[in-house]
């Protein structure tokens, strides 16, 4: 493993670049609630998300190749990263919803419709869609929320094969993940991917990458399917008790958040086990 140097710091994770030309995907012990990273950091976090991203990546393979090339990283981020090709993203939030819940749901109030896709009228939070929809979004600067733009714009900005693939991607994955997530118990409410072209000389023309890291609790929402029930905010699979116990404590959601006791560490963290436990039927361990 060459020399590798800091390149980004996200909320939770942390890319590095190596004089290969290769990236450094690394998730930290972070967890962040509305918006705020905690001071407490939940032990194996990183390494949880990661495997699951890994597991994932494999049961996409015969959908959508991805940037993944090895996980023989630097002993101080060993089962926390992953090393990648570096892709030329796609500057564009691929999001595809089978449920409708955060910014779908207070586009869908305002409007009646979602990305530009119109809904039957009489949904409420956590309604199941008829149909899985593609709803891209902009990629806003750090600190900011992605914008919810339409198909239209998509193709205006990318030209209608792009955006037609990037759409076509997303549901299938959707569909893949769905399934996977039903018969583990869980309903996968919505999930955003990240795409790009492989920028070296020898890959196939054109050929879309899923990079980032995948279906993690950070970039899907995740629901137990027993206590589903449309018409109020869902529980979270992986935050409830996190947003509980915050909630009881009355901070004002203003950073910096508070400490962490070590048995809602525990709690957290055993949540994040549950998921990977029961999505992939692996033990964690
Ligand atoms: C991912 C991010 C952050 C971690 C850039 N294979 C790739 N090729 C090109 N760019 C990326 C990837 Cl994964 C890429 N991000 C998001 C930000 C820490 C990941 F601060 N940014």
């Amino acid at each position: 493993m060459p020399a590798y140097r800091h390149v980004l710091s996200g909320k939770v994770r942390e890319l590095y670049e190596t004089d290969d030309g290769l990236l450094l995907f690394v998730a930290s012990d972070r967890v962040s609630a509305y918006d705020v990273v905690l001071p407490t950091p939940i032990p194996d976090k990183g390494a949880i998300l990661t495997r699951l991203s890994l597991w994932w990546f494999e049961q996409l393979a015969d959908i959508v190749p991805h940037h993944v090339v090895s996980t023989d990283v630097p002993a101080e981020f060993a089962g926390r990263a992953m090393l990648c090709r570096r892709l030329a993203m796609v500057p564009v939030e691929c999001v595809a919803r089978g449920y409708l819940a955060g910014s779908g749901l207070a586009d869908y109030r305002a409007t009646g419709a979602v990305c530009g896709e119109r809904l039957p009228a009489g949904l409420v939070d956590g309604s199941r869609l008829r149909e899985p929809i593609f709803t891209p979004a902009t990629k806003a600067p750090q600190g900011e929320h992605d914008a919810n733009i339409d198909f239209a714009t998509v193709a205006a900005e990318l030209g209608p094969e792009l955006a037609g693939e990037l759409r076509r991607i997303t549901l299938a994955v959707y569909a893949r993940a769905a399934t996977i997530a039903e018969r583990a118990g869980l309903l996968l409410a919505d999930t955003k991917i990240e795409l790009g072209h492989a920028c070296h000389p020898r890959a196939a023309e054109g050929t879309l990458v899923l990079g980032d890291e995948v279906l993690t609790p950070d970039s899907s929402r995740f629901w137990p399917a027993s206590e589903w029930q449309p018409g109020r905010a869902q529980p979270s699979y992986d935050k409830q008790y996190l947003r509980d116990w915050l909630a009881a404590t009355g901070w004002d959601r203003t950073p910096p958040g508070p400490e962490l006791p070590d048995d809602v560490v525990a709690a957290v963290r055993g949540r994040y086990v549950e998921a990977y436990e029961k999505l992939t039927g692996e033990r964690w361990s």
